[in-house]
Protein backbone atom coordinates (compact mmCIF):
# COMPACT_ATOMS: atom_id res chain seq x y z
CA UNK A 1 0.00 0.00 0.00
CA UNK A 2 0.76 3.20 -0.81
CA UNK A 3 0.12 6.68 1.24
CA UNK A 4 0.36 10.00 0.90
CA UNK A 5 -0.06 12.58 3.58
CA UNK A 6 -0.40 16.23 2.79
CA UNK A 7 0.15 18.73 5.50
CA UNK A 8 1.34 22.06 6.95
CA UNK A 9 3.06 20.34 9.73
CA UNK A 10 4.35 17.08 8.22
CA UNK A 11 6.60 16.55 10.68
CA UNK A 12 3.62 15.39 12.76
CA UNK A 13 3.91 12.37 10.88
CA UNK A 14 7.58 11.76 12.30
CA UNK A 15 6.29 9.08 14.88
CA UNK A 16 5.01 7.31 12.11
CA UNK A 17 8.46 5.59 11.71
CA UNK A 18 8.25 4.08 15.39
CA UNK A 19 6.90 0.77 16.35
CA UNK A 20 4.57 -1.36 14.00
CA UNK A 21 4.22 0.59 11.29
CA UNK A 22 7.80 1.57 11.24
CA UNK A 23 8.78 -2.24 10.68
CA UNK A 24 5.74 -2.48 8.09
CA UNK A 25 7.57 0.28 6.03
CA UNK A 26 10.85 -1.55 6.72
CA UNK A 27 9.55 -4.16 5.70
CA UNK A 28 7.79 -2.95 2.47
CA UNK A 29 5.07 -3.69 3.44
CA UNK A 30 3.64 0.28 3.07
CA UNK A 31 5.22 3.29 1.52
CA UNK A 32 4.70 6.60 3.35
CA UNK A 33 5.49 9.54 2.54
CA UNK A 34 4.49 13.19 4.69
CA UNK A 35 4.36 16.25 2.08
CA UNK A 36 4.80 20.20 2.99
CA UNK A 37 1.08 21.74 1.45
CA UNK A 38 3.81 25.34 1.16
CA UNK A 39 6.13 22.85 -1.51
CA UNK A 40 3.23 23.72 -3.88
CA UNK A 41 2.42 27.48 -3.12
CA UNK A 42 4.00 29.97 -4.96
CA UNK A 43 3.62 33.44 -3.41
CA UNK A 44 6.44 34.77 -1.23
CA UNK A 45 4.77 34.26 1.77
CA UNK A 46 3.76 30.58 0.81
CA UNK A 47 0.22 31.31 1.93
CA UNK A 48 -2.42 28.29 2.29
CA UNK A 49 -5.48 30.18 3.15
CA UNK A 50 -7.76 33.33 3.18
CA UNK A 51 -10.61 34.13 4.64
CA UNK A 52 -14.36 32.74 3.94
CA UNK A 53 -16.14 34.30 1.51
CA UNK A 54 -19.54 35.44 3.00
CA UNK A 55 -17.45 36.45 6.35
CA UNK A 56 -16.99 34.32 9.29
CA UNK A 57 -14.22 33.97 11.49
CA UNK A 58 -10.82 32.46 10.97
CA UNK A 59 -9.52 31.08 7.45
CA UNK A 60 -10.36 28.70 5.26
CA UNK A 61 -7.47 26.89 2.91
CA UNK A 62 -7.59 28.20 -0.94
CA UNK A 63 -7.82 25.69 -3.17
CA UNK A 64 -5.02 26.40 -6.11
CA UNK A 65 -2.77 25.07 -3.26
CA UNK A 66 -4.48 21.61 -3.12
CA UNK A 67 -4.99 21.90 -6.79
CA UNK A 68 -1.92 21.86 -7.29
CA UNK A 69 -0.65 19.42 -4.70
CA UNK A 70 -2.96 16.82 -5.27
CA UNK A 71 -3.28 17.12 -9.02
CA UNK A 72 0.72 15.94 -8.49
CA UNK A 73 -0.22 13.21 -5.98
CA UNK A 74 -2.85 11.43 -7.61
CA UNK A 75 -0.72 11.60 -10.77
CA UNK A 76 -3.86 12.26 -13.46
CA UNK A 77 -3.04 15.59 -14.12
CA UNK A 78 -6.80 16.46 -13.80
CA UNK A 79 -6.04 19.62 -14.40
CA UNK A 80 -3.99 19.75 -17.65
CA UNK A 81 -0.59 21.15 -16.89
CA UNK A 82 1.08 19.22 -13.75
CA UNK A 83 4.94 19.03 -15.12
CA UNK A 84 7.79 21.37 -15.47
CA UNK A 85 7.94 24.72 -13.88
CA UNK A 86 3.81 24.15 -12.36
CA UNK A 87 5.84 21.41 -9.99
CA UNK A 88 7.39 23.20 -6.70
CA UNK A 89 10.56 21.66 -5.61
CA UNK A 90 9.82 19.35 -2.60
CA UNK A 91 12.56 19.34 -0.31
CA UNK A 92 10.44 18.96 2.53
CA UNK A 93 8.98 15.54 1.62
CA UNK A 94 9.54 13.29 4.35
CA UNK A 95 9.71 9.46 3.75
CA UNK A 96 8.61 8.13 7.30
CA UNK A 97 10.29 5.65 8.84
CA UNK A 98 13.00 5.46 6.50
CA UNK A 99 15.42 6.66 8.54
CA UNK A 100 18.93 5.07 7.15
CA UNK A 101 17.88 7.31 4.08
CA UNK A 102 20.78 10.61 3.46
CA UNK A 103 18.73 13.77 2.85
CA UNK A 104 20.09 13.67 -0.63
CA UNK A 105 18.42 9.98 -1.44
CA UNK A 106 15.59 10.91 -0.11
CA UNK A 107 14.99 13.87 -1.92
CA UNK A 108 15.77 11.85 -5.27
CA UNK A 109 13.74 9.31 -4.63
CA UNK A 110 10.97 11.78 -3.76
CA UNK A 111 11.60 13.74 -7.31
CA UNK A 112 11.45 10.26 -9.51
CA UNK A 113 8.89 9.31 -7.60
CA UNK A 114 6.21 12.38 -8.23
CA UNK A 115 7.24 13.74 -10.99
CA UNK A 116 7.94 10.62 -13.16
CA UNK A 117 4.95 8.70 -12.86
CA UNK A 118 5.15 5.04 -13.61
CA UNK A 119 2.68 3.24 -15.84
CA UNK A 120 1.34 1.78 -12.32
CA UNK A 121 0.74 5.42 -10.94
CA UNK A 122 -1.38 6.46 -13.91
CA UNK A 123 -3.42 2.97 -13.69
CA UNK A 124 -3.77 2.69 -9.57
CA UNK A 125 -6.51 3.40 -7.80
CA UNK A 126 -6.38 6.38 -5.54
CA UNK A 127 -8.70 7.19 -2.26
CA UNK A 128 -8.28 10.81 -1.29
CA UNK A 129 -9.18 11.13 2.32
CA UNK A 130 -10.32 14.29 3.65
CA UNK A 131 -10.50 14.57 7.68
CA UNK A 132 -13.58 16.73 8.78
CA UNK A 133 -15.30 17.16 11.98
CA UNK A 134 -18.46 17.57 9.83
CA UNK A 135 -18.36 14.60 7.94
CA UNK A 136 -19.83 10.80 8.66
CA UNK A 137 -17.94 9.16 11.18
CA UNK A 138 -14.93 7.08 10.37
CA UNK A 139 -15.81 3.29 11.77
CA UNK A 140 -14.28 0.23 11.23
CA UNK A 141 -15.63 -0.71 8.50
CA UNK A 142 -14.64 1.78 6.42
CA UNK A 143 -10.80 1.14 8.15
CA UNK A 144 -11.57 -2.93 6.54
CA UNK A 145 -12.60 -1.09 3.33
CA UNK A 146 -9.78 1.16 3.16
CA UNK A 147 -7.37 -1.89 4.65
CA UNK A 148 -7.60 -3.26 0.27
CA UNK A 149 -6.74 0.21 -0.98
CA UNK A 150 -3.70 0.88 -3.15
CA UNK A 151 -3.11 4.31 -2.95
CA UNK A 152 -4.09 6.38 0.03
CA UNK A 153 -3.94 10.35 0.21
CA UNK A 154 -4.83 11.96 2.99
CA UNK A 155 -5.58 15.84 2.90
CA UNK A 156 -5.15 17.08 6.29
CA UNK A 157 -6.80 20.90 6.57
CA UNK A 158 -5.84 23.03 9.28
CA UNK A 159 -8.17 26.12 10.54
CA UNK A 160 -11.93 26.53 9.89
CA UNK A 161 -11.33 24.16 6.61
CA UNK A 162 -11.40 23.84 2.97
CA UNK A 163 -12.73 25.19 0.62
CA UNK A 164 -15.65 22.71 -0.08
CA UNK A 165 -14.72 22.39 -4.05
CA UNK A 166 -11.42 20.76 -3.73
CA UNK A 167 -13.13 17.44 -2.72
CA UNK A 168 -15.91 18.39 -5.35
CA UNK A 169 -13.59 18.84 -7.98
CA UNK A 170 -11.64 15.51 -7.53
CA UNK A 171 -15.11 13.58 -6.80
CA UNK A 172 -16.34 14.97 -10.44
CA UNK A 173 -12.60 13.31 -12.16
CA UNK A 174 -13.64 10.56 -10.85
CA UNK A 175 -11.57 10.18 -8.08
CA UNK A 176 -12.72 8.14 -4.69
CA UNK A 177 -13.03 11.00 -2.38
CA UNK A 178 -13.73 10.84 1.44
CA UNK A 179 -14.51 12.79 4.38
CA UNK A 180 -14.65 11.54 7.97
CA UNK A 181 -14.45 12.33 11.21
CA UNK A 182 -13.14 10.58 14.11
CA UNK A 183 -15.79 11.64 16.42
CA UNK A 184 -18.16 14.45 18.15
CA UNK A 185 -15.88 16.56 19.24
CA UNK A 186 -13.19 19.40 17.64
CA UNK A 187 -9.11 19.30 17.30
CA UNK A 188 -7.73 22.14 15.82
CA UNK A 189 -6.48 20.10 12.20
CA UNK A 190 -7.04 16.85 10.35
CA UNK A 191 -3.08 15.48 11.64
CA UNK A 192 -4.41 13.75 14.45
CA UNK A 193 -7.52 12.10 12.76
CA UNK A 194 -5.15 10.82 9.79
CA UNK A 195 -3.08 9.46 12.59
CA UNK A 196 -6.16 7.53 14.19
CA UNK A 197 -7.16 6.63 10.73
CA UNK A 198 -4.09 5.44 9.56
CA UNK A 199 -3.42 2.92 12.60
CA UNK A 200 -6.57 1.61 12.03
CA UNK A 201 -6.50 0.46 8.46
CA UNK A 202 -2.60 -0.37 8.47
CA UNK A 203 -2.94 -2.71 11.16
CA UNK A 204 -4.90 -4.73 8.88
CA UNK A 205 -3.01 -4.79 6.24
CA UNK A 206 -1.88 -8.60 5.84
CA UNK A 207 1.26 -9.16 7.49
CA UNK A 208 1.34 -6.03 9.74
CA UNK A 209 -0.02 -8.13 12.90
CA UNK A 210 2.34 -10.77 14.79
CA UNK A 211 -0.86 -12.53 15.34
CA UNK A 212 -3.61 -11.97 12.66
CA UNK A 213 -6.26 -13.75 15.68
CA UNK A 214 -6.43 -10.78 17.86
CA UNK A 215 -7.84 -8.54 14.58
CA UNK A 216 -10.54 -11.55 14.49
CA UNK A 217 -11.75 -11.36 17.37
CA UNK A 218 -11.45 -7.78 18.75
CA UNK A 219 -14.05 -5.19 19.32
CA UNK A 220 -16.18 -4.01 16.01
CA UNK A 221 -14.99 -6.66 13.79
CA UNK A 222 -17.33 -8.47 11.57
CA UNK A 223 -20.72 -8.42 11.22
CA UNK A 224 -22.08 -7.55 14.48
CA UNK A 225 -20.10 -4.64 15.98
CA UNK A 226 -19.92 -5.68 19.70
CA UNK A 227 -17.39 -4.14 22.64
CA UNK A 228 -15.23 -7.02 23.65
CA UNK A 229 -15.36 -9.34 26.49
CA UNK A 230 -12.74 -8.37 29.64
CA UNK A 231 -9.54 -10.18 29.69
CA UNK A 232 -7.88 -11.57 32.40
CA UNK A 233 -4.19 -13.41 32.90
CA UNK A 234 -2.66 -14.90 35.96
CA UNK A 235 -2.61 -14.96 39.15
CA UNK A 236 -6.39 -16.50 39.41
CA UNK A 237 -6.57 -14.09 42.34
CA UNK A 238 -5.42 -10.87 42.76
CA UNK A 239 -5.49 -8.43 45.82
CA UNK A 240 -8.80 -10.85 46.93
CA UNK A 241 -10.14 -10.03 43.37
CA UNK A 242 -10.43 -13.69 41.73
CA UNK A 243 -10.68 -14.68 37.84
CA UNK A 244 -14.49 -15.50 37.08
CA UNK A 245 -14.16 -19.20 37.54
CA UNK A 246 -15.76 -20.28 33.99
CA UNK A 247 -12.68 -19.27 32.52
CA UNK A 248 -10.19 -21.17 34.35
CA UNK A 249 -12.64 -24.42 33.78
CA UNK A 250 -11.48 -25.39 30.62
CA UNK A 251 -14.72 -25.98 29.30
CA UNK A 252 -13.90 -23.70 25.50
CA UNK A 253 -18.19 -24.10 24.74
CA UNK A 254 -18.91 -22.76 28.46
CA UNK A 255 -15.69 -20.08 28.32
CA UNK A 256 -17.08 -18.61 24.62
CA UNK A 257 -20.78 -18.32 26.29
CA UNK A 258 -19.49 -16.46 28.93
CA UNK A 259 -17.25 -14.19 26.62
CA UNK A 260 -20.45 -13.58 24.19
CA UNK A 261 -23.11 -12.68 26.94
CA UNK A 262 -20.53 -10.51 28.44
CA UNK A 263 -19.98 -9.00 25.18
CA UNK A 264 -23.80 -8.46 24.89
CA UNK A 265 -24.27 -7.20 28.05
CA UNK A 266 -21.72 -4.85 27.88
CA UNK A 267 -22.55 -3.51 24.50
CA UNK A 268 -26.09 -3.04 25.55
CA UNK A 269 -25.02 -1.07 28.66
CA UNK A 270 -22.44 1.09 26.98
CA UNK A 271 -23.21 1.59 23.49
CA UNK A 272 -26.85 0.82 22.97
CA UNK A 273 -26.53 2.22 19.33
CA UNK A 274 -24.63 -0.77 18.78
CA UNK A 275 -27.49 -3.46 19.74
CA UNK A 276 -30.04 -1.15 17.43
CA UNK A 277 -27.92 -1.51 14.63
CA UNK A 278 -27.28 -5.62 14.67
CA UNK A 279 -28.03 -8.08 12.67
CA UNK A 280 -30.57 -10.29 14.49
CA UNK A 281 -29.57 -12.56 11.73
CA UNK A 282 -26.59 -12.99 13.24
CA UNK A 283 -27.66 -13.46 17.06
CA UNK A 284 -27.78 -16.89 17.43
CA UNK A 285 -30.45 -18.92 19.75
CA UNK A 286 -28.83 -18.50 23.40
CA UNK A 287 -27.95 -14.27 22.22
CA UNK A 288 -31.87 -13.82 22.29
CA UNK A 289 -31.91 -15.12 25.96
CA UNK A 290 -29.53 -12.72 27.09
CL1 LIG B 1 -11.51 14.54 11.05
N1 LIG B 1 -10.96 16.91 12.08
C1 LIG B 1 -11.03 17.83 13.06
N2 LIG B 1 -10.42 19.01 12.90
N3 LIG B 1 -11.67 17.65 14.20
C2 LIG B 1 -12.26 16.46 14.34
C3 LIG B 1 -12.24 15.46 13.37
C4 LIG B 1 -11.55 15.72 12.23
N4 LIG B 1 -12.93 14.40 13.80
C5 LIG B 1 -13.38 14.75 15.01
N5 LIG B 1 -12.99 15.98 15.34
Amino acid sequence: MDIDIVSVFPEYFDVLGLSLLGKAQEHGLVRIAAHNLRDWTHDVHHSVDDTPVGGGAGMVMKPEVWGACLDELLGSGTSGNITGDDCADHANTTHVGTATQSASTQSATTESALTQPSTTSLTRHSTLIFPNPSAPLFTQRDATELSHAEHLVFACGRYEGYDARIPEYYRAQGVDVREYSIGDYVLNGGEVAVSVMLEAITRLLPGFMGNPESIVEESYTGGDALLEHRQYTKPAVWRSLAVPDVLLSGDHAKVDRFRRDEALERTARIRPDLISALDCGRLDKADRKT
